[in-house]
């Protein structure tokens, strides 16, 4: 088996400092939560920024500041902006960080209910107008599903020229309106994708650690972080982004397989080498 990437959700839109004081905001704390996670074993940050007070914002110069700062203590992190945003942001708002080249950035394939009255909308003009920016800017998109019915729409758009192949998946399980986090379900989104594909399991709230033990099983890759879950277990909260990373860490050494570096997660995921993309910017 292909060695593991783990993704680091470190900050999200939706979880606050009410849920966890260690839920970062600022610069500095984002910057902080990254090396934790970094250093715990993260090779690709997965990156939503927020106003000082913590309101979600997909304010490209804010992405800029904190993806500077992060590149200061994680040289070599595969960052990966947002483009899903906050719930109710417009699509203007939410592509702006793809205009910064980034390697990657998220490709949310289909509209689902998101708690209470909240709707996440992504329609099938949005999913084109955003694949086609990505393939324009030649940024990878992590393909966000959470549901079986929008690896259907990816495929589609795959065949249709809006997504390059080879696809990489993160499989999102467990959000209240999506696809329930459950051996059965992980295996039907596994068995959907195309072969050549790669996929990360992000398990939402309690079903993180077990989600990621079944996605460690299955070959994937793992999402963990702030942005999907706040324990480390029941009623304990996380000190930090690395705690939760360093947990996954552990479950996979456990369970036999290695964790990717960077350069490694590069090369699994089809993306330059530092190194050639140092040179681009310098
Ligand atoms: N905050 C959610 C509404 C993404 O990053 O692309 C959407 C989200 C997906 O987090
Ligand atoms: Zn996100």
């Amino acid at each position: 088996m292909q060695k593991v990437i783990i993704t680091a959700a470190i900050c999200g839109a939706e979880v606050t400092k009410e849920h966890n004081s260690n839920v970062p905001y600022t610069i500095e704390e984002i910057q902080r939560e990254a090396k934790a996670a970094y250093d715990a074993g993260a090779s690709i940050i997965h990156l939503h920024v927020r106003e000082d007070d913590g309101t979600p914002t997909q304010d490209i110069n804010r992405f800029k500041e904190c993806i500077d700062a992060i590149k200061e203590v994680c040289p070599d992190a595969i960052v990966q902006p947002s483009t899903g945003g906050a719930v109710g942001m417009s699509n203007a708002e939410r592509i702006q960080p793809v205009n910064l080249c980034p390697e990657m950035a998220t490709l949310d394939c289909g509209t689902c209910n998101f708690g209470g009255d909240d709707i996440f909308v992504n329609t099938e003009n949005t999913i084109k107008e955003f694949g086609s920016l990505m393939i324009d800017k030649d940024v990878k998109p992590e393909i966000e599903v959470f549901d079986k019915g929008m690896i259907d729409m990816a495929l589609r758009l795959n065949k249709k020229g809006f997504i390059k192949s080879p696809m990489h998946f993160n499989f999102v399980m467990g959000v209240n309106g999506g696809i329930s986090a459950t051996p059965r379900d992980l295996l039907f989104m596994r068995e959907s994708i195309p072969k050549d594909a790669t996929f990360t399991v992000s398990g939402i709230g309690r079903t993180q650690f077990d989600m990621a033990t079944m996605g460690i099983l299955l070959g994937g890759n793992i999402r963990v972080g702030f942005e999907d879950n706040v324990y480390m277990s029941k009623g304990v909260l996380a000190k930090s982004n690395g705690e939760l990373v360093k947990k996954v860490a552990d479950l996979i050494k456990q369970l036999g397989r290695e964790i990717a570096t960077p350069a490694e997660a590069r090369e699994i995921l089809g993306l330059p080498q530092c190194e050639v993309l140092c040179e681009q910017t310098n």
